[in-house]
């Protein structure tokens, strides 16, 4: 592991205002109750901001705002003219890339070359994307109305890329909006409603509320709206699962995952090795889709792990503004704390672990890259969503083992194949109950491609034309 200096004078691209209002009916406007949340930086544990933590009281004027931006503006308004308000945020977007990049990385933690080629680019498409099929709904095969008020409730793993995977497609097809971002990352979507001013987005489309697991929890069960999108832990997906029932409300659910990333012997091992370390390092291993069990075949088990482990030695951890760091810190003490529980239970169960040997920073929230070996499917490790830079490794001798053993998981959201043999694998990829898999490549994402899971992954796809039905009636 190398240590490289920071690049400060990064930070100074974005200006954070000391407090944020709430964003409703176009204007940022106080909550009603004084009580506000700190957000962090979690590379130096150093307070960002502080935003305001919206009660029952905000959440109603957000859903009156909503509804009156959707039957006044919104949903009569021609579909092209909408569309052109997409395009109008998603060009705004890559105008201001670079600030949000670097807000981002800072809220987050994640490491600025991923906020800057991966998670911005992704948000500007994911507009562009939807924008286009503003005036194409009646081509889509499937219902042209709007449903009404989305209630959308977002984690922090990609703050402003969940937001747009939730907000592009229900404006595009003409829904109105009241977001709540996760508590520990609020910022970007502040900016986000900045950008919705500066486009000139009519008042109420897009309303921001911020504030913990009770203002998302009056979100949700709030009697104006008529659709409810969640991406976040299994738990609350249930709790939420439990609000919508018996409502009108229809429901996406995105939730955890346990993806395989499964290794033939005839595997190109160098390209499989980039795979794998994308797959579980990448954004520090808080991706749902995450590759966080590999399932390798046990002949070349021994010889991918030496080259795994020597690529990994060459990770960088750090400051993520520093333009060469791969692993940023971890985005919450709370987040760290899973992490550390569920690494020890591995090591409990007796598991084996391997680091690099790299010096963490002094403050903040980190967690070195880990490799888990000698793990059964019995352990927690195989079984239990980590969330972090976590892999267990598991072995396997026969194709059917294999798909086996990457089924044997309550969650279904991502697989990976890794074989020289198309024959093997389709046979493999046609076995996987996954969502997504991908073949000799790993952690793809593309707006035109649907997303979402099977089992306690959830349910509905966000992304592609099945992205636009979710908010379709
Ligand atoms: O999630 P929560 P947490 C998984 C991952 C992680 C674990 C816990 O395994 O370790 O969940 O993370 C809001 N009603 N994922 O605790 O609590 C909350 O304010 C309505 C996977 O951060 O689910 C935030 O905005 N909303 C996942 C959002 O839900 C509620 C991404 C997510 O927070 C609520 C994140 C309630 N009762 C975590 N309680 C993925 N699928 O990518 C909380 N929230």
């Amino acid at each position: 592991m190398f240590e490289y200096a920071p690049a400060p004078e990064s930070r100074s691209i974005v200006s954070i205002r000391p407090s944020y209002d709430l964003f409703i009916d176009g204007d940022f406007v106080p909550a009603k109750s004084d009580e506000r949340i700190v957000t962090v930086n979690p590379a130096d544990e150093e307070p960002l901001s502080e935003v305001a933590a919206a009660g029952e009281a905000d959440v109603d004027r957000a859903f009156a705002a909503a509804r009156r931006a959707f039957e006044r503006v919104w949903s009569p308004m021609p579909p092209a003219e909408r569309g052109k308000y997409l395009f109008r945020i998603a060009r705004i977007i890559q105008e201001r890339s670079r600030e949000l990049a670097v807000l981002e990385s800072l809220d987050n933690g994640k490491p600025i070359k991923e906020t800057r080629d991966i998670d911005l680019p992704l948000v500007a498409q994911h507009f562009f994307y939807y924008a286009g099929w503003a005036d194409k709904l009646r081509h889509a095969g499937f219902g042209t109305r709007p449903l009404g008020v989305a209630a959308q409730v977002i984690p922090w793993n990609f703050p402003l890329l969940m937001l747009a995977w939730k907000v592009a497609p229900a404006l595009a097809t003409g829904n109105t909006v009241v977001l709540k971002p996760a508590e520990t990352t609020p910022l970007t979507a502040l900016v986000f409603a900045e950008i919705c001013q500066e486009a000139g987005l009519p008042p109420g489309v897009v309303n921001i509320v911020t504030g913990a697991g009770d203002t998302g929890a009056a979100v949700v069960a709030h009697p104006g709206g008529d659709k409810v999108a969640f991406t976040g832990s299994t738990e609350v997906g249930r709790q939420i699962a439990r609000a919508v029932a018996g409502t009108r409300k229809r429901l996406t659910l995105e939730l955890g995952g346990k993806g395989a990333n499964i290794v033939y012997d005839d595997a190109a091992i160098d390209q499989a090795v980039e795979g794998i370390v994308s797959g579980i390092f990448f954004n520090q291993g808080h991706v749902c889709c995450a590759g966080s069990r590999l399932l390798v075949q046990e002949s070349i088990a021994e010889e991918l792990l030496a080259r795994l482990r020597a690529r990994i030695e060459l990770l960088r951890l750090g400051d993520p503004l520093d333009k060469n760091t791969d692993i940023g810190a971890i985005n919450s003490a709370a987040q760290l704390a899973r992490i550390r529980e569920l690494a020890a239970a591995g090591e409990a169960e007796g598991a084996t672990s391997w680091s690099p040997a790299c010096p963490l920073p002094e403050r903040g929230y980190w967690f070195r890259p880990t490799v888990f070996t000698g793990v059964t499917q019995a352990h927690r490790i195989a079984r239990e969503e980590i969330f972090g830079p976590v892999l267990s490794v598991l072995t396997f001798r026969t194709p059917e083992e294999a798909v086996a053993k990457a089924n044997n998981t309550p969650y279904g959201l991502s697989a990976g194949v890794w074989t020289e043999k198309g024959s093997l694998m389709l046979w493999t990829a046609s076995r996987l109950r996954a969502g997504v898999v991908w073949s000799n490549t790993f952690n793809v994402f593309d707006p035109a491609s649907p997303f979402g899971g099977y089992k306690e992954s959830g349910y509905g796809r966000e992304g592609g034309l099945l992205g636009l039905e979710a908010y379709l009636g």
